[in-house]
């Protein structure tokens, strides 16, 4: 092998963290208006998304991330039937929730209508959720258009890039009070909350605040290579249901193949470290 080129995610510069993937090919690069768009073909890991430098999925390990931000939340429900996902325009999150048989409507609001675009050519994986007939693609910036909600969704995913540019908006509180009022009177929404071992301050206090909206708010997290420090976590947010009340293990064997995602991870998932309980998580 010739000497592969590396793509490096400087995520912590000052911290001396980085994430570094070789590659042997760019196979997009293009600035939106929102932010730069490229996918690699990597070596270890087949392609990759990366947002303004930060990567967002890989062939390798998306799922891990995919069924855990969609099947938690719907098998949480006693009957989900209408789901909106805001981000997300690469469209892992809405192929594993259209997997679901009750599931009559999903709505996809990306702000950057580049982003489907992009993933739609190079991400075959997903290509089929796009054609589903129960979606509907809004491209709006996500905190206005849930502002116009009310009592509808009976799940939200919130699959957004990182609290710096475009997705900073869906961290703060004003926006989770816009979450809860568009949930239906059962609705759970969840959101892509960091990683436990780097963003322990931001984590602590996205549940705190989340507990003066939501009656349940609970973290969870998955395991994924790829991501800074190898897991992401979740912010379980409900207005009724806590995460196993509804759990149903025929419901659960209905999805077949699921590459990450079974009953004993989805209690497992909520079972967080010392380090974070004694932080009052
Ligand atoms: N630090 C990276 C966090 C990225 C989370 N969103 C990924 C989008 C995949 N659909």
């Amino acid at each position: 092998m010739t000497s592969p080129l590396w793509f490096t995610e400087d995520f912590e510069p000052k911290k001396g963290r980085r994430v570094q993937v070789a590659y042997d090919a760019v196979l997009e690069s293009r600035q939106s208006s929102f932010q730069k768009i490229e996918v690699f073909q990597t070596i270890p890991y087949g392609k990759m998304l990366v947002l303004d430098g930060v990567i967002m999925l890989t062939e390798f390990d998306h799922f891990a991330y995919h069924e855990m931000m969609a099947h938690v939340p719907l098998n949480a429900h006693p009957h989900p039937k209408r789901v909106l996902v805001i981000g997300g325009g690469d469209g892992g999150a809405i192929t594993e929730i259209l997997k679901h048989p009750g599931i009559e409507e999903v709505v996809l609001c990306e702000i950057d209508k580049d982003v489907i675009e992009v993933c739609k050519e190079h991400f075959d994986e997903f290509k089929g959720a796009f054609s589903d007939k129960r979606l509907s693609i809004i491209v709006e910036d996500a905190s206005t258009y849930i502002e116009s909600i009310s009592d509808y969704f009976d799940v939200i995913c919130v699959d957004s890039s990182d609290p710096i540019g475009p997705a900073e908006v869906l961290f703060q509180k004003r926006f989770y009070t816009h979450l809860f009022q568009a949930l239906s009177p059962e609705g759970i929404a969840v959101t892509q909350s960091e990683s436990m071992y780097y963003h322990t301050d931001l984590i602590r206090n996205l549940v705190s605040q989340n507990q003066e909206i939501f009656p349940v708010t609970q973290y969870y997290y998955t395991v994924i290579p790829t991501y800074p420090s190898g897991t992401i976590g979740f912010s379980f947010c409900s207005k009724k249901w806590k995460p196993f009340d509804q759990l149903n293990s025929s419901r659960i064997a209905q999805i077949k193949n699921h590459r990450y995602y079974n009953e004993a991870i989805h209690r497992g998932s909520f079972a967080l470290p010392e380090f974070l309980v004694g932080k009052g998580l």
